[in-house]
């Protein structure tokens, strides 16, 4: 077996520590990304023991990785109420818990899960933590509409972002699941999450951006020393 890197040992370490939070009878919001499928596991273990939930997967490989397990699923249409989600992050904002999602690929399942959701727990390692959104040029990801999605672009970089277009596997541009185009975007470090926000919410043609702002209930961030919850 390969050996585990420090990084996967402390996603590990948060995903066990959201796991022992679901409870019996609970809907429960199944997140996407390395982390978050980790969290995954372990829920999978505990409903092999007897744990009765029902999962809302935000991504197709999250829903065949939770069949796999023996997960029961459903949907927002059965459950327009989840009782807890656990997903991953790629920034974490120091004080606000603001944060940036969507380097997996799957944002806006995920914001549509996050934004029903009651209680929302992120599992990090501290590599996610950040003073300010955007810093060292990290990208938000947004999905756009492939129709004229250049036109798009052309707006965005009108906000003084750079960004690339995603590409797929086979090299042509990446499709998520509800079949739109990733444009990951460089704004630089974010003053007001909040403006750029407002101006995305704003923008024909972008359907979703990676900004969650004000959805987090808690995080719970691995590092060297254990994981400690952020509120
Ligand atoms: C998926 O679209 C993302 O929002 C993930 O939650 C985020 O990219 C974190 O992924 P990792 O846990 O793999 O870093």
């Amino acid at each position: 077996m390969p050996a585990i890197s420090d990084q996967d040992r402390l996603k590990l370490a948060a995903a066990q520590a959201a796991a022992v939070l679901v409870e019996n009878g609970m809907i429960v919001g199944l997140g996407s990304g390395s982390t978050a499928s980790l969290a995954v596991t372990e829920i999978g273990k505990r409903v092999a023991g007897g744990l009765r939930i029902t999962g809302i997967p935000t991504s197709e490989k999250t829903a065949a990785q939770a069949r796999s397990l023996g997960i029961p699923l459903s949907t927002l249409a059965e459950h327009d109420h989840i009782d807890l989600t656990i997903d991953g992050a790629d920034e974490v904002e120091i004080g606000t818990l603001h944060l940036v999602k969507g380097l997996g690929g799957a944002l806006l399942r995920e914001k549509i899960v996050a934004t029903n959701t009651e209680r929302l727990v992120i599992v990090a390692d501290e590599t996610k933590l950040v003073n300010r959104l955007g810093i060292d040029n990290r990208p938000v990801p947004l999905e756009v509409v492939p129709f004229g999605w250049q036109a798009t672009a052309k707006h965005l970089r009108a906000l003084g972002a750079t960004f690339v277009l995603r590409p797929g596997a086979d090299g042509k541009p990446f499709v998520t699941d509800g079949g739109h185009y990733t444009l990951d975007c460089v704004f630089g470090p974010i003053e007001s999450p909040e403006r750029l926000q407002e101006k995305l919410d704003g923008m024909v043609g972008v359907v979703e951006h990676g900004l969650f702002l004000g959805l987090t209930s808690e995080v719970l961030m691995a590092t060297e020393t254990g994981v400690t919850t952020m509120k």
